[in-house]
């Protein structure tokens, strides 16, 4: 499938977008059973095709780039030769993918010292990838190969806002959510809680969340998406000033990120 011009000529671009599009193609053929195991609680669900996916993904990245480091969900872990990293999650909506709901990715990032250069989102379910690189714009594109340059929505005010956001999957954490969600919720047009970091930045990138925040999420499931957003136009921090991090993670165009960021700040919610 062509890529966008001013992405087609980028090697890094061509290898991440190859290896998330046939991911996502393995993991589309669903099996009828999916073996599970638990990771970090009960409700933290990892899946045999989440393996399957990472080890195909490194496979063919330690062919490519032997230099590159190599980080994954489920526990690549490649030290880098080169100065860049491409980091992996095999299926960012475990959840979503388990439950053969339509919000699950496959996720993959270049990332140098000064943070990622490439990110591309892979959404079989939805029938759209998502590519972006630094300085060089982000695109949506479709089935039949259409592009679409991404640009975030102009909204302006926090109160006509729809907010994307997630949960963690320990039960102090979710309490935490909980509690700053009774802040939130009031003052929004509504929240939506999709199951996927990935997907929730490509949307904030496609203007169909006007912002997104959550804490506890990894740079496996932020660093594509956060690309995608960024070359969107978005703002994607942490709060008090501070990068995106497990602690934190809030984007959205420079209005509704700063109105967010101040609401979310006041309300503590980069604490347990
Ligand atoms: C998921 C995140 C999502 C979060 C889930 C989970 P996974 O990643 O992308 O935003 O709310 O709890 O962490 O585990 O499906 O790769």
């Amino acid at each position: 499938m062509p890529l966008p011009d001013r992405l087609a000529h980028n090697d890094d671009v061509v290898l991440a977008y190859e290896v998330a599009r046939r991911a996502g193609d393995f993991l589309a053929a669903r099996p009828d059973v999916l073996h599970t195991e638990t990771k970090t609680s009960d409700v933290d669900v990892v899946t045999h095709m989440d393996k399957a996916s990472e080890a195909q993904i490194v496979q063919a990245l330690r062919l490519a780039r032997p230099h590159d480091g190599v980080l994954g969900e489920e526990g690549a872990a490649q030290p880098s030769e080169s100065g860049r990293t491409w980091i992996i999650d095999p299926i960012d909506g475990t959840t979503n993918y388990l439950y053969d709901e339509p919000f699950w990715c496959v996720s993959v990032a270049v990332v140098d010292v000064a943070g990622p250069m490439v990110g591309v989102v892979d959404a079989p379910a939805l029938a759209s990838t998502y590519v972006a690189a630094r300085g060089a714009g982000a695109w949506r594109i479709d089935l039949d190969g259409h592009h679409q340059r991404l640009a975030v929505s102009t909204m302006d005010s926090l109160e006509r806002a729809l907010v994307g956001t997630g949960f963690g999957y320990s039960s102090q954490r979710r309490a935490a959510q909980a509690r700053v969600l009774t802040e939130l919720l009031p003052v929004v047009r509504d929240i939506r809680r999709l199951g996927s970091c990935a997907l929730d930045l490509c949307f904030v990138a496609e203007g169909k969340l006007d912002a997104y925040y959550e804490r506890g999420v990894h740079v496996w499931d932020h660093a594509a998406g956060a690309l995608v957003a960024r070359e969107a136009g978005a703002e994607v921090t942490g709060l008090h000033g501070q990068p995106v991090s497990e602690e934190m993670c809030v984007a959205g165009g420079l209005v509704v990120h700063r109105l967010l960021r101040d609401i979310l700040e006041s309300a503590g919610a980069d604490r347990d």
